[in-house]
């Protein structure tokens, strides 16, 4: 049933990280983020966008997504009547880029429909499992001593896997001493951000000795033949994070010999119905993939543990406690990790209850257009 949009709220909200985050790229220490809400003719749904603060990990801000909502992608999406969550993307694609700005738009669209019609975004979608093991994303620290402290709080909390983010100077060791102290039946991975170069091919694969499930996007997301050299030279499988911005550039990587594993960030590849795309690609070529993680709220964690039920979903996701993050989400019902799962929200939409007195609490700007 196609939905009428008739407004657009740009809603920004500042929320302090309980911890600096830091990686390869810089440190996160309070997110700005963009939330959108659409009002249609058949109710309201909202989308996150992932657009981070500063161009650092990929192109996209949020000033800049924010910009391009409002002045491109809303009148083209508006522009041509009536529509459906699936027919966004189609609208949308004449705008070069701008994944995340797109995702969000087409995520606000999604939850209003999904509404509407009192269905799950897990059910749309076509997800089958009713909860998805957890992950967690360990930042860089000044010593050894804080990482070790930060990952055994993680296992004491029952993550199911646990990724260390690394850079040249913080990789061998810091990977070295976890390993001892997690054992070697626990998951273990790392993610570099694109902080190495091709002359460190033969670094990185000093790292095979530890068992890791993968290395993620140690070099340039330009750099797509570099990653299937590193991949031909290593026993670690290497997996792609930025270099993946839709369904095309997977299927390149995957026939290139790039991606022997693919992160699948809605945000990164233009929204969730794109990332089922990519789910089934990597499902047909055999290519293991997991769900990351862009320190979403509870409203992209909502979404995001949906995705992460369908069955291509082999290795446990970026899909961490709400706590991990934040001291108090955006949500009722926030993300919690239980014997290291997470469970897929049942309500319709997405899947979430907005905490409406502390959104608005911490809201920083409001323009409806
Ligand atoms: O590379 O996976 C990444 C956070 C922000 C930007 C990029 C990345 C990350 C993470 C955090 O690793 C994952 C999470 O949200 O839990
Ligand atoms: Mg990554």
């Amino acid at each position: 049933m196609p939905l009428q949009l008739r407004h657009l709220e740009f809603r920004r909200i500042a929320l302090d990280l309980v911890t600096p985050f830091r990686t390869s790229f810089g440190v996160e220490t309070r997110r700005d983020v963009l939330l959108l809400r659409v009002e249609t003719d058949h109710g309201d749904g909202w989308g996150e966008c992932v657009a981070l603060q500063e161009p650092r990990y990929s192109p996209e801000f949020v000033d800049g997504a924010q910009l391009v909502v409002r002045d491109h992608l809303w009148p083209a999406l508006t522009g041509g009547g009536p529509l459906t969550a699936a027919e966004v993307a189609h609208r949308l694609a004449p705008f070069k880029g701008h994944q995340m700005a797109k995702a969000a738009l087409e995520m606000a669209v999604l939850d209003a429909e999904l509404r509407a019609a009192g269905r799950r975004l897990h059910d749309l979608l076509g997800a089958e499992r009713e909860r998805v093991p957890s992950g967690v994303s360990v930042g860089i620290f000044d010593t050894l001593d804080e990482l070790l402290a930060q990952v055994q709080g993680y296992v004491d909390e029952g993550y199911a896997r646990i990724k260390l983010k690394i850079e040249p100077g913080w990789d061998l060791e810091p990977v070295r001493l976890v390993r001892e102290l997690v054992g070697d039946d626990m998951g273990l991975q790392v993610d570099a951000n694109t902080a190495y170069e091709r002359s460190d091919i033969e670094h990185l694969c000093r790292l095979d000795e530890f068992g890791l499930l993968l290395i993620e996007q140690p070099l340039p997301e330009e750099d797509v033949v570099g990653h299937a050299r590193l991949a031909r030279a290593s026993s670690t499988p290497v997996c792609l994070d930025e270099s993946i911005v839709s369904l095309q550039t997977a299927a390149d990587a995957i026939e290139l010999g790039a991606a022997e594993v693919v992160n699948i960030k809605p945000g990164r590849v233009g929204g969730y119905l794109e990332a089922r795309r990519i789910h089934d690609l990597c499902v047909d070529r055999g290519v293991p993939v997991w769900c990351g993680g862009m320190l979403e709220t509870g409203i992209g964690r909502a979404a995001n543990a949906a995705l992460a039920a369908l069955p291509g979903f082999t290795l446990p996701g970026d899909i961490s406690a709400s706590t991990r993050f934040y001291r108090r989400d955006i949500v009722r019902d926030p993300i919690t990790v239980t014997d290291g799962h997470v469970a897929v929200p049942t309500a319709p939409g997405l899947g979430f209850e907005l905490d409406v007195a502390f959104l608005d609490e911490i809201t920083t700007a409001s323009v409806t257009i």
